[in-house]
């Protein structure tokens, strides 16, 4: 059975960051300016530390790519970093509570944390980017959409408007990512905030997939149900503490009758993604028993602030035993912007492996006529 699968590898001063990408089917058409778009959107966002002014994020295809449409053999994407300096980077000796410094350097004994942190850098999230955007030129193919926006910095929210289309539009002219302007000055008063004090700040993202035709993922077995593997990926991405589900934890706070999304069939929508099964209400995010169910599939994340500070956090020299404050070089003081266009990445990547796995074949054409057929015997129940 074909499986997508994604690796990256890279160090974040290393002289690039690669991913590779197997189990894409082949002939699917790669539209560069989306590449490009996704990776200018995960540099950017308000917030963002100088290492940004420096990188130029663009995605070079090493391999499986001819004439604009992907080739049967693994795609390699590569993003070459311009802050390349791993061999001169200094030892890191003092690990930075919140990082991975001081669980890696036990794990790997070598005190110098340099070791683990240029790994473990969020830098590594321009591969998971470059294979979302390509994951996105499989969906587009479906007729689905992925959008993330930012819902929280610290204390300030977003008021998220019911149309998905919207939310784009306001997502996009946005300076923090979110869909909501009037939340604008208040989450960048809060950056502002955070980097006066020399802190960093934490928010939520949520992401919507809309068209998902039901039936993604599985009821099977466990490491096939859709949720599972969403909330893997998601929670995967660099200072992911939570992932929900559609209600997501407020689910034990209600009785099932105020859980549960109704259904009903409009026979209006039976050509759209639910197949005419509609529902009122959308609290299981899109996705029932591991499988989506026709409804957008929405996902929530929440990020930790990031975890190296200005004004440094207390800490011990590994290697004297002594307290130290860690040090700073620079820093990002929110990355919650980019964090929404990496939710995004990893969302596609996740449905497009899903939907390799329901329709797949070797090439587009032959999982769109799997897709055509599928759809019309469910019409047809
Ligand atoms: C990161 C630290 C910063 C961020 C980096 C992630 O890098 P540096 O140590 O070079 O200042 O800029 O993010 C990226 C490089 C990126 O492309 O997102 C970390 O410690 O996780």
């Amino acid at each position: 059975m074909t499986e997508l699968v994604v690796r990256t590898a890279g160090e974040s001063h290393g002289p690039a960051v690669v991913t590779l990408v197997e189990g894409f089917p082949a002939g699917v058409p790669v539209d560069p300016d989306r590449l490009a778009a996704d990776m200018a959107r995960r540099q950017g966002g308000y917030g963002r530390s100088k290492r940004m002014e420096i990188e130029q994020d663009h995605i070079e295809i090493l391999a499986g790519v001819r004439h604009g449409r992907t080739l049967p053999g693994p795609v390699v994407l590569v993003v070459r970093n311009r802050d390349s300096r791993l061999e001169e980077a200094s030892q890191v000796l003092r690990p930075r509570p919140g990082h991975a410094d001081l669980a890696g350097a036990l794990k790997y004994l070598d005190p110098d944390m340099r070791n683990i942190l240029e790994r473990a850098s969020a830098r590594e999230t321009a591969g998971r980017v470059a294979a979302g955007a390509l994951a996105k030129c499989l969906l587009d193919a479906f007729g689905i959409g992925v959008l993330a926006y930012v819902v929280r910095i610290g204390s300030a929210v977003a008021d998220v408007p019911d149309d998905v289309g919207r939310r784009r539009t306001l997502r996009d002219a946005s300076e923090v990512y979110a869909a909501d302007p009037a939340a604008d000055p208040a989450m960048k008063a809060a950056i502002d905030a955070a980097r006066d004090a020399g802190d960093t700040l934490g928010g939520v993202v949520e992401c919507v997939a809309t068209g998902v035709p039901p039936g993604l993922g599985s009821h099977v077995q466990w490491t096939e149900k859709l949720d599972g593997r969403l909330a893997r990926a998601v929670m995967s991405i660099q200072a992911i503490k939570a992932v929900e589900i559609g209600l997501g934890m407020a689910v034990g706070e209600r009785p099932g009758s105020q859980v549960h999304d109704p259904i009903a069939y409009d026979p209006t929508q039976r050509d759209a993604a639910c197949l005419g099964f509609v529902r009122s209400t959308n609290n299981a995010g899109g996705i029932e028993g591991g499988m989506t169910n026709g409804a957008p599939v929405v996902v929530r994340a929440a990020m930790k602030p990031i975890a190296t500070l200005r004004k440094g956090m207390p800490s011990v020299n590994i290697k004297t035993k002594e307290a130290e404050e860690t040090a700073y070089e620079r820093s990002d003081v929110c990355a919650v912007p980019a964090a929404s266009v990496i939710v995004e990445a990893v969302v596609a990547t996740e449905l497009a492996a899903a939907l390799v796995a329901t329709f797949g074949g070797d090439t587009l054409r032959e999982m769109q006529a799997a897709y055509e057929t599928w759809r019309k015997a469910a019409q047809e129940l």
